[in-house]
């Protein structure tokens, strides 16, 4: 049984306000190619196929195009689909009914039966070849069994999940799914679509997935990599990068072939398959460097035509002070060069200084000018606001203050 593993595809996703559609459309086709030529037998997409749980109508309908496409040219495929946290599980699942008729079952909801219990057989799904796939999504409160933390809740229900998976196999393989985030793997720096939405404790520990599944394919890290040493649980990552953090990941998606009888202990043969990122991501320069060498810097840029597929470029630049024409003189020099501004980053010198972070009680009784001259404390290297910006701030505060401002 051959099964290609994807993830956090996040269609509709705009890089910095440009479109990224056509990235979309050409990683769709690699993975129809792929499917093709590998002859795939189940194809697992863990979670996260939208960027928004209110997807714009153009990205559902690169999304139901790609079903329609895959499946009539695979007629023996099967594609299992789980909502991510970026998905609506409901709308993610609701039109359940018709993707069934071409083998796409999709899970985003949690269930229960009459009596209470977590509805397992519906997490459940029967793959054409034999054996069972565990199609869990991405979970959220009251999704799992009571417990002292989200990981042991999530543990738990991966661990009634299978057992009872072990009554349905019918002795074929037993293979699992999940959007979350396992302990041992690693989040690339700074990356806001990666975190999840319910605080810093969310981590789930590889020991939730039985060493009796075959393949657990996990969703919501973007960079692909096994977890904690164990080959068979594995983020696929994500096929375009989102962000300037995961310029340096490899994207693509994961092959699994697993072996004759497909029984627990038996070889599988994991092969990545690399697609090449469309768009470059360019990062200038190396290091953040002052505005005459950043000009410099792009000075050096390709001049022609801005393209659908021009690089999109982050700029870093070091600064002392506030800088009010930086923006203009960067846009300026990009005049005719052949990208896409996305991103101007500004670092003082001395940022790496830890400062103390400010709870929220102590934030409220600060006054808004002590709040504004911490923060110019903090960017600008510990240098203080010089008095004259603070008196201009002082007076707009001041006229704040005096109008009637509702929200
Ligand atoms: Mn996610």
């Amino acid at each position: 049984m051959k099964i290609i593993h994807t993830a956090d595809w996040h269609l509709g996703q705009t890089f910095f306000e440009c479109d990224r559609k056509a990235e979309h459309d050409l990683f769709l086709q690699w993975l129809r190619n792929q499917v093709k030529e590998h002859q795939v037998d189940v194809l697992l997409i863990a979670g996260d196929v939208f960027d928004s749980p209110n997807p714009s109508a153009e990205s559902q309908r690169v999304y139901y195009r790609f079903l329609c496409d895959i499946t009539s040219e695979n007629p023996h495929l099967q594609v299992i689909i789980t909502a991510g946290n970026h998905d609506s599980a409901q709308r993610l699942e609701s039109p359940t009914a018709l993707l069934d008729l071409i083998h796409v079952s999709v899970r985003g909801t949690v269930r229960r039966t009459p009596e209470g219990d977590f509805d397992l057989d519906y997490l459940t799904v029967p793959l054409l070849q034999g054996g069972v796939c565990m199609a869990v999504p991405y979970l959220r409160q009251g999704d799992y069994p009571a417990a002292a933390s989200y990981g042991e809740g999530v543990k738990a229900l991966y661990d009634q999940l299978y057992a009872y998976a072990q009554t349905q196999a019918g002795g074929g393989p037993i293979i699992a799914m999940g959007h979350l985030q396992a302990t041992g793997s690693e989040i690339s720096a700074n990356d806001r679509s990666e975190r999840t939405v319910i605080g810093g404790l969310e981590c789930v520990s590889p020991a939730a997935f039985d060493e009796g599944i075959l393949y657990t394919a996990l969703g919501h890290l973007h960079r692909g990599q096994r977890v904690s040493g164990r080959e068979q649980v594995r983020y696929s990552g994500a096929p375009i990068p989102m962000s300037f953090a995961e310029k340096y990941n490899k994207q693509g998606v994961v092959l699994v072939a697993l072996g004759e009888d497909s029984l627990p202990g038996e070889e599988v043969t994991i092969t990545r398959l690399a697609f090449e990122a469309p768009v470059p991501l360019l990062s200038i320069p190396k290091v953040p460097e002052l505005l005459p060498e950043v000009l410099e810097a792009i000075a050096q840029l390709p001049v022609g035509p801005v393209l659908s597929n021009s690089p999109f470029l982050e700029i870093k630049v070091r600064v002392t002070g506030p800088e009010p024409s930086l923006r203009y003189q960067i846009e300026q020099a990009l005049e005719g060069k052949a990208v896409r501004l996305s991103r101007i980053a500004l670092t003082a010198p001395e940022q790496q200084v830890v400062q103390e972070k400010m709870n929220y009680e102590q934030l409220k009784s600060m006054s808004a000018l002590d709040i504004a001259a911490d923060v110019y404390k903090r960017n600008y290297g510990g240098q203080d606001m010089p008095e004259e910006l603070k008196s201009m701030l002082q007076q707009v505060i001041r006229e704040v203050e005096h109008e009637d401002i509702s929200y």
